[in-house]
């Protein structure tokens, strides 16, 4: 069963210009409702009018197929092996109830579930490549909202210069915080994660809620992550119960785990190598042999250049990295 429903999607899907993209957009804005991946294949117009100077994400990549993307992840919170989320996940399903913190330099701090957030944003499918600092990548069709618009709803402070997330920290739901063999921790949790205020207000960084069309699995993250297409993917937090506004910038959990190889910013960057690889190239995960045979050089800003370079201007890349 699994096979042959995948083999269809990514058939069907090959191709993704940009003009179904938009047009998908503008479709659920126009008539408010997020309909499914599937559905929304058939009713693409062609002419994107090359909208408001976003191109470039014309997107011809293939899709990574929906097993691929809910069998193989990073969620350390569960396991460190790769393969183990998806079976550790199976009775983490969080739902509209979810509670999450937004407080700090804003001026409508409180405690907001799921579903009252739901009600200030509008759902849209956004297809986006994913660039582990591991140097595989994915390309994933996300179901979810600009970060943007959840930003403008509770009125950043003057003071709000940064936001840090963090993923919620409960070793009863998550085997992978209890202590380890001599008491250790894979990572130190809660996993923290952080954006400067443009970074964060910038169209292309979405709150995920959902993959293929269906909510969120908890592997991947459930009920809601951030998903920030040009950097590495431990940017990418899942699980989020904490938004807080801040002045001063956040430390994120890979950055103090180790310092010289995981920056704040760590965009994706094939010129500035990790210490310990190459980022020149990376392995594409499509099918489930998890192999990602194919290698394929890396984009600058994992080809959203034209998006995003011009917040950092005058910023030596080699140094924050
Ligand atoms: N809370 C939390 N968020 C996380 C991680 C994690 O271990 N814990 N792993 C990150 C890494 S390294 C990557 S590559 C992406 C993987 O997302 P995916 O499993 O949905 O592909 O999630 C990121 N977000
Ligand atoms: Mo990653």
């Amino acid at each position: 069963m699994k096979k042959s429903t995948q083999q269809t999607r990514v058939a069907e899907s090959q191709v993704t210009p940009e003009s179904i993209f938009w047009n998908r957009r503008q479709f659920i804005q126009k008539f408010g409702l997020a309909t499914s991946y599937l559905g929304m294949m058939g009713i693409a117009p062609v002419n994107a009018e090359s909208n408001s100077g976003l191109s470039g994400l014309a997107l011809k990549d293939e899709l990574s197929s929906e097993y691929v993307i809910t069998h193989h992840n990073n969620f350390y919170e569960f396991s460190t092996d790769k393969k183990k989320p998806a079976e550790l996940a199976k009775n983490f399903t969080p739902g509209n109830d979810w509670r999450v913190a937004i407080e700090g330099e804003i001026e409508k701090p409180g405690e907001y579930t799921l579903e009252d957030i739901l009600k200030w944003v509008q759902l849209e499918e956004r297809i986006y490549r994913l660039r582990c600092v591991e140097a595989w990548s994915m390309v994933v069709p996300w179901t979810g909202f600009e970060l943007s618009t959840l930003i403008k709803h509770v009125k950043p402070t003057s003071k709000a210069k940064y936001i840090e997330f963090k993923t919620l920290h409960d070793p009863k739901v998550f085997p992978g915080q209890k202590r380890g063999l001599f008491g250790m921790h894979s990572l130190p949790w809660p996993y923290v994660e952080g954006l400067t205020i443009e970074e964060a207000m910038n169209p292309l960084t979405l709150m995920a809620t959902g993959v293929y069309g269906k909510n969120l699995p908890g592997q991947n993250g459930a009920p809601l992550r951030l998903v920030v297409p040009w950097k590495y993917g431990f940017k990418s937090i899942k699980s989020v119960v904490s938004i807080r506004f801040s002045e001063t910038q956040p430390v994120n959990t890979w950055n103090k785990r180790a310092r010289r190889e995981y920056g704040f910013y760590a965009n994706v960057n094939p010129n500035v190598d990790h210490p310990r690889w190459s980022q020149a190239t990376e392995r594409r995960i499509t099918d489930e042999s998890f192999f990602g045979v194919k290698k394929i050089p890396t984009q600058m800003f994992n080809g959203y250049a034209d998006q995003v370079a011009h917040l950092y201007k005058g910023l030596d890349l080699t140094r924050f990295y």
